[in-house]
């Protein structure tokens, strides 16, 4: 299987180093190269997610599956990412809030957090406030965050093939619930990535391949607030 970071372009040009320095255990160094290209311009934070954090982490997993790099390597990498994600975001361009709230977060089972984590994060950049829960959140926690938050919308990312029918039952959960039955409910990851159309099949209202695709799809599929007026 070959890299994943093949190509030309700012974005993969900066994924390869970001990994090249994450793979030599150097967290400042490659948080620097991010933070750096987002102050010189040339790539907002939602971009350097799409563009560079996401492919180099993908790439980290395919080298993990090829057995090119361990298992202390993946999760440094991962835990660090955290570290600079954190310092990624106070840099990020916002929009005015509105006064929508999206629960995010994996399925009950589901250990992987780094995607939703940043999906989180694009909608609080686009407005919204993200009731971010993190990994692993069981159904009907996912149905009790949503009430009280007041969610008009749960993103809800599953990461193995068998964690399909885990979203399938948390949307079930919701679609059960007289106060939750209503929320608009998207859902992404790896096996909707490989097929979409999975989504709709689980009863979801759709899916997107990553943050600024998620947002860009919740300002078509959810009903905007009544305004309040003045
Ligand atoms: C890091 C990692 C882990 C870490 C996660 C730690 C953490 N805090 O997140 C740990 C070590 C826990 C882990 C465990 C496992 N993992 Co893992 N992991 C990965 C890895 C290398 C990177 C994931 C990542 O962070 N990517 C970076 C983020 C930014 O990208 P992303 O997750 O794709 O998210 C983006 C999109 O998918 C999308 N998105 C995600 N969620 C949502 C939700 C919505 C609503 C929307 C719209 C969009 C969206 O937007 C995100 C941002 O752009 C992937 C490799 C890969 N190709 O993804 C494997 C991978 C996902 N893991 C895999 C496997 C097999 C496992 C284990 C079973 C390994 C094992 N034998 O124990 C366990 C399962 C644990 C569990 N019960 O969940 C496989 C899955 C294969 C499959 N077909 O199902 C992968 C693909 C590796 C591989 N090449 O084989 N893993």
């Amino acid at each position: 299987m070959p890299s994943l970071l093949e190509g030309e372009g700012v974005g993969v040009h900066l994924a390869r180093r970001y990994l090249l320095a994450m793979l030599e255990g150097d967290r400042s160094r490659a948080r620097d190269l991010l933070v750096g290209a987002v102050k010189a311009g040339d790539l907002t934070v939602p971009e350097i997610y799409r563009a560079v954090i996401r492919p180099a982490h993908a790439e980290v997993g395919r080298m993990w599956q090829m057995n090119e790099v361990g298992i202390s390597q993946e999760h440094y990498a991962t835990a660090n990412a955290e570290w600079i994600i954190a310092q990624l975001e106070p840099l990020a361009e916002r929009t005015a809030r509105n006064d929508m709230t999206v629960v995010a977060t994996s399925v009950g089972g589901d250990a992987h957090s780094l995607g939703i984590r940043m999906v989180a994060d694009c909608f609080e950049f686009a407005g919204w406030r993200a009731f971010f829960l993190g990994a692993n959140t069981p159904a009907r926690d996912v149905v009790e965050a949503s009430l009280i938050s007041g969610a008009s919308l749960v993103a809800l990312s599953a990461n193995l093939c068998s964690h399909a029918r885990t979203a399938r039952a948390v949307v079930h959960a919701l679609r059960q619930h007289p106060e939750t039955k209503d929320i608009r409910v998207i859902v992404g990851g790896l096996p909707f990535a490989v097929a979409p159309k999975l989504a709709e099949r689980i009863g979801a209202d759709g899916t997107a391949p990553d943050g600024l695709a998620a947002v860009e799809l919740a300002s078509r599929i959810v009903p905007r607030p009544p305004s309040r007026g003045v």
